[in-house]
């Protein structure tokens, strides 16, 4: 379509846009995003702030204030210590960049340990700034083997990932062990918690025996967390964090058009409007009602199971988050036929299984629909 010469009619190009809306999964219907459902009543906070730029802050101080209360309020929850910053960033992409960079330009060394379990963002990085990656095999129980960060360390060494929610499984690496032996040697470590930072927590609160992964481990350099996954908030929305913020000097840059001498995101212009939205749903909940949401996530997620296992489907292993992995044959034909019936599911081909990540949005109605959508389709494949 080339750009069109004479303004067209509003009703036209409305209904248009609409009828490909039309196409789209409905949201409750998509079971392998990571990302949350934005509420109805909280929409219009993120228009009011839309075009609120936190790039240029001076101009928009309350916003700006705003940003800096919502920040602190999740370094809080992150046990940082006082020295600790934190940015707001577009989500795990951003943030994972922004840590290697601030850990190559610290530790000056030239390659990057990962988890083979890893999000493809570190491959990106690799790609975009020309990083040496070197992947640490997953172990046999699926996260990483401290004693094969040890023996992947090199004089190149300059830092280490750690995931905090996997992002095909959604387990948890021991994190407290790799971060004694990154204090040890004197290594970066990035705690990559973009899908666990905002639900670990609160399952540590109920009593889930889960490994400590925040800046309570002294190991711990930086870490992510995005808001547009389990903290409930519209994309964009992530938090980047690191344990000094003196930190920041190894990637910001001087701005000389806009009102602040130095910006130290990856982003420049940036819209107020899912920082506003995550400042009122994180005080609309509280901790508490972050915890009825996990508590709630998990409870519906070992329904799925239970639903998913009466039909003989296996599932690749326990939950520890609300991601189920569930094993069948020819995946992408099975994804497929999903599609057809309006399902969104994501592929795990290396473990032949599809991703199902279990929302606070959904419902047992929805996982009942599922699971006989499911049984159906699987019949068809299998014949
Ligand atoms: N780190 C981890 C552990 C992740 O799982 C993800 C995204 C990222 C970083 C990157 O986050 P951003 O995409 O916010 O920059 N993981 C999801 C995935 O790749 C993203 C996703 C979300 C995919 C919704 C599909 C979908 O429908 O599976």
């Amino acid at each position: 379509m080339g750009f069109p010469e004479k303004p067209r009619e509003w009703e036209e190009i409305k209904r248009e846009i609409h009828q490909l809306r039309e196409k789209d999964i409905p949201f409750s219907r998509i079971l392998g995003t990571m990302c949350a459902k934005p509420e109805e009543n909280l929409k219009k906070i993120y228009m009011d702030f839309l075009e609120t730029n936190l790039g240029d802050p001076r101009k928009f101080p309350g916003t700006k204030e705003i940003e800096g209360k919502l920040t602190d309020m999740v370094l809080d929850l992150f046990s940082a210590p006082k020295s600790a910053g934190c940015r707001v960033v577009s989500g795990g992409t951003e943030g994972n960049m922004l840590a290697v960079a601030i850990a190559r330009n610290m530790k000056g060394g030239e390659e990057l340990l990962i988890p083979e379990h890893a999000h493809f963002s570190f491959q990106k990085i690799a790609k975009i700034a020309g990083i040496k990656i070197r992947v640490i095999e997953t172990s046999k129980n699926h996260v990483i083997n401290p004693r094969d960060v040890l023996k992947n360390i090199t004089d190149k060494t300059f830092g280490v990932v750690a995931v905090a929610g996997t992002t095909e499984l959604g387990l948890i690496d021991p994190i407290p062990d790799i971060s004694d032996i990154c204090f040890d040697n004197n290594l970066f470590l990035h705690v990559d918690a973009a899908f666990g930072g905002f639900i670990i927590p609160f399952l540590k609160d109920l009593g889930h025996d889960l490994p400590d992964f925040d800046f309570k481990l002294k190991g711990v350099s930086t870490i992510v967390a995005d808001g547009h996954k389990m903290g409930g908030c519209a994309i964009p929305l992530g938090f980047f964090m690191v344990r000094d913020k003196e930190w920041f000097r190894y990637i910001e840059v001087e701005t000389p058009y806009v009102s602040t001498r130095y910006q130290s995101t990856f982003l420049g212009t940036r819209s107020g409007g899912p920082v506003a939205y995550g400042y009122v749903r994180f005080n609309l909940l509280g901790r508490e009602g972050f915890r009825e949401t996990a508590r709630r996530c998990m409870e519906l997620t070992m329904y799925a199971k239970k639903k998913l296992e009466e039909k003989g489907f296996k599932i690749f292993m326990e939950p520890v988050l609300n991601v189920l992995a569930v094993v069948v044959k020819d995946v992408d034909r099975v994804i497929e036929k999903l599609y057809e019936r309006g399902w969104g599911v994501n592929p795990i081909r290396k473990l032949s299984s599809f991703r199902m990540v279990i929302q606070p949005h959904m419902s047992k109605e929805i996982i009942d629909k599922f699971v006989e959508d499911l049984e159906y389709v699987y019949k068809e494949v299998k014949t």
